[in-house]
């Protein structure tokens, strides 16, 4: 056709995010509004990242999704809420008459191409880098700015924490609308580059329980989790916080690896109970207090989300000693070489 037909297009990417201070919970399910705050660190771009192209034309008839090469449903209602709530700031900002911005592509139809670096299945925080990417990207093709991690936690909780780089809170909000209940960044990539984080991969498997699933049943059913929520992530936010900015790797290490077993907790208090860890998981948390313990200091910290894959955070000086304790300890012909898949021991945070 003529270039009017020609489609605008942009590619972004975005990484993943590890949560020290574990999200469960929501308080509202189609807002998705936690019942705590959280706290995460964002990987670098070059590792663990999920790469979004989305191209707008005249001559689309409708919006459309492809996700690792497979056209999925635009339907989906989370989906639709990040379309609809980027197309409505968008129409806000010519509407309060940004001399820069025509209305010419405003009612163009999307093309949405995402793709991930990483194992959908193996449970690696995917839909955070998604939702976060899609969010960015389209915001950019209809020249959307300003404060877009509300948006992004409309698509999956985690997602809005991966809008920032460096060290991330969600504030949990106390609005019912959710207006409040954003992420925030605590310090930037740069405030602590000798941090490091390994993933090891125990399972490639898709996980049991899904996310969104699982806290629901944690909600309705276990009373520690509502203990956790109210009594404990408080003062754990405050802690966390002040260690990051301290720059305090103990105090770091230690409240990341309580908070993870009290999340995992939380799950075996859900009924009927869920188990995301398993025996290798529980070797990887042995092996870590046995190094600590060892050296008189805690130099790891190890954390798992809904799945039984670790994540280890360290400091880069004790990365080599390290990946040969974990080499010694679990050779890769006895874990089919699956164990050391996936190690990004470069750069992070
Ligand atoms: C976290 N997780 O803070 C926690 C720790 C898993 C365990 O955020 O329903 O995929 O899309 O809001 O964001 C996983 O939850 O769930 C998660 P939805 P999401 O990283």
């Amino acid at each position: 056709g003529d270039s009017m037909d020609k489609p605008n297009t942009v590619t972004c990417t975005a990484p993943v995010n590890i949560a020290v201070i574990k999200y469960w919970g929501k308080r509202n399910e189609e807002l998705i509004l936690p019942i705590n705050s959280s706290l995460s660190v964002t990987l670098h771009q070059d590792q663990l990242k999920t790469t979004t192209t989305v191209a707008t034309s005249r001559s689309f008839q409708e919006d459309r999704i492809w996700l690792n090469g497979k056209e999925e449903d635009i339907t989906h209602p989370r989906l639709q809420s990040c379309l609809r709530e980027i197309r409505r700031l968008a129409r806000k900002r010519r509407n309060d008459g940004d001399p820069a911005l025509d209305s010419k592509g405003l009612s163009h139809k999307v093309h949405i191409c995402s793709v991930n670096d990483f194992p959908t299945a193996a449970g690696l925080a995917s839909s955070a880098a998604g939702f976060a990417c899609l969010v960015y990207t389209l915001a950019r093709v209809f020249a959307v700015e300003g404060e877009l991690s509300g948006i992004a936690r409309q698509g999956s909780g985690s997602a809005c924490r991966s809008m920032y780089g460096g060290f991330v809170q969600w504030i949990m909000g106390q609005k019912d609308d959710g207006k409040d209940s954003l992420a925030q960044q605590v310090a930037p990539e740069t405030h602590w580059p000798e941090l490091r984080v390994l993933v090891l991969v125990a399972s490639a498997e898709r996980k049991p329980v899904g996310s969104t699933s699982g806290m629901q049943t944690s909600v309705q059913t276990s009373r520690l989790l509502k203990h956790r929520a109210e009594s404990v992530v408080p003062g754990r936010m405050v802690e966390m916080i002040e260690a990051v900015q301290r720059k305090d790797f103990a105090a770091f290490a230690e409240l990341t690896m309580k908070d993870s077993n009290q999340f995992h907790a939380t799950c075996l208090d859900t009924y009927p109970p869920i188990f995301y860890l398993n025996s290798v998981s529980q070797q990887v948390i042995k092996l870590v207090h046995r190094y600590n313990r060892h050296y008189g200091e805690t130099r790891l910290a190890y954390t798992f989300d809904a799945g039984p894959n670790a994540v280890i955070y360290t400091l880069q000086q004790h990365v080599p000693e390290f990946v040969q304790a974990v080499q010694h300890f679990f050779p890769p012909e006895t874990n089919g070489g699956q164990f050391l898949k996936g190690l990004p021991v470069d750069g992070v945070a």
